[in-house]
């Protein structure tokens, strides 16, 4: 317990003392977040089998998990709240107290033949008024290591916090203790005894059985959006699953905006988007590509910020030409999950390249083309950091002001490309009423229509009806609110055939946003909202005939 000693902030230590006792792991690290503190965590993954270290990449290692443990289960997902009011008809309500009873029995013993680490993170830049602080502990060094690429982790966090700061508690455990002589499995956790449950009066995230990404990253969605969407209704501002990024015009005029789409819809494509030829005289910035922490700024305007510090992205239909700059991102200091491997050394995934002629597959199998299965898993990740990101904005680190809020879905009929809201209410029901056909990130039906509020029915902390409602009231506050639109990039033809090409011609339905935002363009006045007009929409340089324009826009089937 010497580790800990040091620790100038008494309630904490005690917690960490406390906890330690329970969990009875056989040794404790406090987390300083160095670079060469994650290196020497990732030479032990790699020396026990656990990781693979990427000759190709340099800083870089692969990630094989258990193939019963691949992505976010929203079963297993809990609101804890004293009041059964505040998780209503739309998520998971857990009965705090016997929730928590329950969970302390699995975490007793839970960390036996591991190591505890304190994990100090903050969501936001170190010092802002918009950050909140969390401190993990974890029986995982993979979550050590993406907790340090995905958010502020470390000593400078222990400081921030002082003596007396207060910080979200957070508790995990990939629940598979070690009896002494026991070998290790290669990516332990226990899939049959999962359990997420958010605790939002005592503070507290218990996490339990997965090593995955959002079940395993408690900054993300748990303390990232479950619990900052309660801060924020009780505060007065907005926790949401946006991205977040800046579109320049050819004059130098530059606006931000914030897009919510449901899990694996392309936001973090939308977000990195390359300007397609014809206009190559426009800038997009990326800040952000899945949260976005929105206050009213005393101008009454709205502020975002990006709380995290890096890129959790779905792998497969990652490429050269839908998004070189995730590419980039990921060349070097980067973890992958559930990629496949190159027998030269390097990482593979569908939509990367032509497949080579032999891989090992995500589960460490061999893999020809043609085989019959992918050779990643269609949840596959990349975990990157944004300082790598070529179109980073320079203000990634400041609330930006918001021009436009976006919500988008995949919808393969009825939904136009792109349609702006009347008014701040009108947009807000656009977004309340968000429904897209559903993909692999969640568990659940793949193809599925799923209703998804704001793209916020797995993150919302409290009822669905009490959020929509903020929304609003946090509008009736706003002097100058942003405009509302709602896009839709996947409608499909009479031949099954999409639309609308998609990826980097998508700037140009972010172009007649920014021109609607600065009075630039008319729009046609419609009950069910403003549509843009076939001859001022910025098509230049992409052959898109009226006739199959009418179809893209066309209100309803
Ligand atoms: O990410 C996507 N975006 C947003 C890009 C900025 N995807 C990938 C699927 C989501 C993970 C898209 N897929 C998009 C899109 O705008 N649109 C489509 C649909 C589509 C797919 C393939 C083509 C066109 C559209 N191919 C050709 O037209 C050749
Ligand atoms: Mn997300």
């Amino acid at each position: 317990m010497k580790a800990v000693e040091g620790l100038e902030h008494e309630q904490l230590k005690n917690w960490i003392y406390e906890r330690a006792k329970h969990l009875k792991p056989s040794a404790l690290h406090v987390c300083t977040g160095t670079a060469e503190e994650s290196d020497a965590l990732l030479e032990g993954l790699c020396a026990k089998g656990q990781a693979i270290r990427i000759p190709k990449r340099p800083g870089c290692f692969l990630f094989r998990s258990d193939p019963r443990d691949v992505a976010r289960v929203e079963s297993k997902t809990f609101v804890c709240s004293q009041t059964a009011q505040v998780a209503g008809v739309n998520n998971r309500w857990g009965d705090p107290d016997a929730f928590k009873a329950c969970l302390e029995r699995w975490f007793d013993g839970a960390m036996q033949g591991r190591t505890l680490y304190v994990v100090p993170f903050c969501m936001g830049p170190i010092g802002s008024p918009y950050s909140r602080i969390g401190v993990q502990l974890t029986d995982s060094p993979y979550v050590v290591c993406s907790m340090r690429i995905m958010t502020r982790m470390g000593s400078s966090v222990l400081e921030a916090l002082g003596t007396q700061g207060s910080y979200v508690a957070c508790l995990h455990s990939v629940g598979m203790p070690l009896a002494p002589g026991q070998k290790d499995s290669t990516w332990p956790c226990n899939p049959d005894k999962v359990c997420i449950a958010h605790f939002p009066e005592a503070n507290l995230i218990y996490s339990f059985g997965s090593g995955y990404g959002g079940n395993a990253l408690l900054g993300k969605k748990c303390l990232g959006l479950r619990m900052a969407s309660i801060m924020g209704k009780q505060e007065g501002w907005l926790a949401e699953h946006m991205l977040l990024m800046g579109v320049k015009d050819p004059q130098g005029q530059k606006s931000y905006i914030a897009a919510a789409f449901p899990s694996a819809c392309g936001k973090t494509n939308l977000a990195m988007l390359q300007p397609p030829e014809g206009m190559k005289d426009w800038t997009v910035t990326t800040l952000g590509d899945d949260i976005a922490w929105i206050h009213p700024g005393k101008d009454g305007r709205l502020y975002a910020i990006n709380p995290e510090t890096g890129f959790f992205g779905v792998a497969p239909g990652t490429g050269p030409e839908t998004n070189p700059n995730a590419l980039m991102s990921c060349a070097r200091n980067s973890l992958f999950t559930n990629v496949a491997l190159t027998d030269d050394g390097d990482v593979w995934w569908e939509g990367l390249s032509e497949p080579p002629a032999h891989l090992t597959d995500w589960q460490g199998c061999h893999w020809t083309p043609g085989c019959g299965r992918p050779a990643t898993h269609p949840n596959a990740r990349f975990t990157a950091p944004i300082l790598q990101c070529p179109s980073r904005d320079p203000d990634w680190e400041k609330p930006v002001p918001l021009d436009a809020i976006v919500f988008g879905a995949r919808r393969s009929t009825d939904v136009p490309l792109v349609l702006e809201s009347l008014n701040w209410v009108h947009g807000v029901q656009l977004g309340a009423n968000l429904c897209s056909e559903q993909t692999a990130a969640a568990d659940g039906t793949v193809g599925q229509l799923r209703k998804d509020p704001m793209a916020m029915l797995p993150f919302c902390g409290y009822a669905m009806e009490d959020y929509i409602q903020h929304w609003q009231a946090i509008g009736k506050t706003l002097a100058h609110p942003p405009k509302i639109f709602q896009v839709n990039f996947f409608r499909k033809g009479a031949y099954n055939d999409f639309l609308w090409p998609g990826f980097g011609q998508n700037l140009r339905v972010l172009a007649w946003i920014f021109q609607r935002v600065h009075g630039k363009v008319p729009a046609q006045q419609t009950p069910e909202g403003l549509l843009p007009f076939y001859a001022d929409f910025p098509l230049k340089g992409l052959e898109y005939s009226q006739e199959r324009w009418d179809a893209l826009q066309r209100l309803g089937e």
